[in-house]
């Protein structure tokens, strides 16, 4: 099934599919959609990457990125690290809806959402986030996302001085990291990036994650990055992103994908074109990519690890999901 109304999403992520899908329905424009969807899996805390209660930072606080943007107008609305707020993606619509700015980030950005009505402050940490911040604490995995500090056991700043393993190469790094990744789940990237192309033939992109587990606090990903986390162009198409957004952000890989298609690659071609210019600086990452054209052909592409991304159009019943391998 190829057409137009249509919503993707990266990861089977149904609930927020047939959320969009719904709103396509009654009428709802595509940005209207996609930030519905993304709200549901905020409300979901769809696979503990998306919403409130997932990935604690270092201090073990989860705060949450979330972009929108109208790819018709081209204009733009996202938060980085915003804290106590649990609707993130609502508070970037509001960034597009009543401002000239594109990204508010961390306190500032939660005294703007709270001043403009969205429900709040609420404390992100849950059971489970404080369960997991926990084992990590307790576990030989700190840090994750440092490397070339200095060794210096006899500072007292911060709470890395006693660690060694300052003093280990970005190799050794790169391996404990993924050892860790797998006994403290480091590795947990699920972001809901969403495009939908309504029935006026308008096109929207948007992502909502809370970002990576025991990431340095203040540090804001991919999501709520232009071109990164997601972009969406009227002339094209639109993309999402999902996986290590540290790296993939410097590629602006969704405008890449957007550009390749403008260029007139399918899709698939496009996905995998922005995925092999990561993989060809850095052949360890994991990512995944979701590309939709103004016609509502789709395509993915990924690396590192095995990718699925929804899709519901007219003609099918329900949310299809489809598997993506590795290239
Ligand atoms: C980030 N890209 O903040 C996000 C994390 C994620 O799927 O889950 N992506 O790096």
């Amino acid at each position: 099934c190829i057409g137009v109304p249509i919503v993707v999403c990266t990861w089977p992520f149904k609930d927020a599919i047939r959320t969009a899908w719904n709103a396509l329905q009654l009428g709802f424009s595509a940005v209207d959609a996609v930030v519905e969807g993304c709200s549901a899996c905020e409300a979901l805390q769809c696979d503990g990457s998306v919403g409130y209660g997932g990935s604690p930072d270092e201090d073990g606080e989860t705060t949450l990125d979330a972009m929108i943007m109208d790819g018709t107008t081209m204009d733009v609305g996202a938060v980085g690290a915003i804290r106590n707020v649990k609707d993130a993606i609502r508070a970037a619509r509001l960034v597009l809806q009543y401002t000239d700015h594109t990204l508010l980030v961390g306190d500032q950005a939660t005294v703007f959402a709270l001043s403009l009505g969205l429900g709040g402050p609420s404390n992100l940490t849950t059971d489970q986030s404080l369960a997991k911040w926990l084992k990590w604490k307790e576990s030989d995995c700190q840090p994750n996302f440092w490397r070339n500090v200095m060794p210096s056991s006899n500072t007292s700043c911060g709470p890395y001085s006693s660690i060694e393993s300052f003093s280990a190469s970005n190799d050794d790094f790169d391996r404990r990291k993924d050892l860790c990744s797998k006994r403290v789940g480091f590795g947990n990237h699920d972001t809901i990036s969403m495009a939908a192309i309504d029935k006026e033939g308008r096109i929207a992109a948007g992502t909502s994650t809370n970002g990576a587990s025991y990431k340095i606090p203040g540090r804001v990903g991919d999501g709520p990055i232009v071109g990164a986390g997601a972009y969406a162009d009227q002339e094209v198409g639109a993309c999402g992103a999902t996986g290590d957004g540290d790296v993939m952000m410097r590629f602006l890989p969704c405008y890449q994908v957007v550009e390749n298609m403008r260029l007139g690659m399918s899709p698939v071609e496009a996905a995998e074109n922005a995925i092999s210019r990561i993989k060809r600086k850095y052949p360890a990452f994991i990512g995944a990519i979701v590309a939709l054209n103004m016609k509502g052909e789709h395509g993915g592409a990924c690396h590192g690890w095995t990718f699925q991304y929804s899709v519901q159009t007219t003609g099918m019943e329900d949310v299809n999901i489809f598997t993506v391998y590795p290239a």
